[in-house]
């Protein structure tokens, strides 16, 4: 039997549950990590259009359940994303600069222009890339709850997944042997209703993803995606669990992918404009904004001096990455086995007598 699904804020932004415990400072700095994500994707998006950039998955209608959970993290717990928690990362305090980077492939690149767009990766902020295999993240993340629980380092790992990844084997593997040694990891599933384009009815027979962990040995909580305090709540709970070794939970948070599934996808081809819009009123982000004007914490002014300031900080970011240059042709071989490889040597002098081409 499908659970109930936890609310905290009507999609009008009234309350309807029990607001967590959070401060004036916390409310305001989780509403500007909503308005960055969705502000910056849309910039994303906008620079792929033009090709500056090759290629972006963005997190438009999802940016609550990114927030809410990441916020319920402390700094030295893990996160393993999926492709849509970038914003997460920025939270935990990733530079723009380098996020555009990343997208760029250019010298500030951490990763070198090694990985593909939006596979960020920083071990400054805890934040290990995907390897683009749908659920590869999931037994990783799991290997590093378990290296934590060796320690007995109290660190958490957040691990992200879709409801695609659900049907991966990884999924499977991961979630058992995560039920079976009590590993200190909440599985974040962001049930955004589609996998490029297979939609959540051809994805599981189940009558929802939540009720997949019972058959692991752990909790599986249902919360509402769109509502950043609920998802908020219910991932402070998971990560309190596994932080104090009473183990995995998985949660299942519904929300909508409001775009594309990247700027490689078209999906007018697949699903209709009728059911995009029905989504738009449950919206994460004027949901917030409602709740926050509702309790004078933010007013019309502080909101627009807000998306201003963001803005602004977002376009010196893209005017940075687009003046820095590329990665020297050096760079290429590096950083792809721990110890050099002969052929890889070769090439390399190879390389180097060749630099102009
Ligand atoms: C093992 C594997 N199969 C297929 C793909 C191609 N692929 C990339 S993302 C994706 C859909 C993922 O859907 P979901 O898990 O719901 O995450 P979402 O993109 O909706 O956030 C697919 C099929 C892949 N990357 N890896
Ligand atoms: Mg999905």
């Amino acid at each position: 039997m499908t659970q109930e699904t936890l609310q905290i804020l009507a999609e009008d932004g009234t309350l309807v549950g029990e607001e967590p415990e959070l401060e004036f400072g916390d409310l305001i700095r989780i509403y500007r990590y909503l308005l960055l994500l969705r502000l910056l994707d849309e910039r994303m998006i906008a620079l792929q259009r033009q090709g500056r950039i090759g290629f972006y998955g963005a997190a438009t209608g999802e940016e609550a359940a990114v927030i809410g959970s990441a916020y319920a993290l402390q700094r030295e717990d893990w996160i393993f994303p999926a492709l849509r928690q970038g914003g997460a990362a920025i939270l935990r305090g990733y530079p723009l600069v380098k996020y555009v980077a990343q997208l760029m492939g250019n010298k500030d690149d951490i990763l070198k222009g090694h990985m593909q767009p939006c596979h960020f990766s920083s071990r400054d902020v805890n934040f290990v890339s995907w390897s683009s295999g749908v659920a590869s993240q999931l037994p990783q993340a799991v290997g590093a709850a378990m290296a934590s629980r060796y320690l007995g380092d109290h660190r958490v790992v957040m691990a992200y997944l879709g409801d695609g990844a659900t049907s991966a084997s990884d999924f499977h593997a991961a979630m058992n042997f995560a039920g079976i040694f009590n590993s200190p990891v909440v599985f974040f599933c962001q049930n955004n209703q589609w996998a490029i384009s297979v939609p959540l009815s051809v994805q599981t027979a189940s009558a929802d993803l939540a009720m997949k962990a019972v058959a692991y040995g752990m909790p599986g909580v249902r919360v509402d995606g769109n509502d950043a305090l609920a998802v908020y709540a219910a991932a402070k709970e998971a990560v309190d669990r596994a932080r104090s070794e009473e183990g995995p939970t998985f949660i299942e948070a519904i929300t909508y992918r409001m775009g594309a599934h990247s700027t490689a996808d078209d999906p007018s081809r697949y699903r209709t404009e009728e059911e995009v819009e029905s989504w738009q009123s449950k919206d994460p982000i004027s949901r917030f904004r409602n709740y926050l004007l509702r309790r004078r914490i933010l007013d019309d002014d502080k909101d627009a001096r807000l998306r201003d300031e963001i803005e602004e900080e977002i376009s010196l970011a893209i005017q940075f990455a687009e003046a820095t240059g590329p990665p020297s042709p050096r760079t290429l071989l590096e950083d792809v086995y721990q110890t050099e490889a002969w052929n890889l040597r070769e090439q390399q002098e190879e390389l180097s007598q060749h630099p102009e081409e």
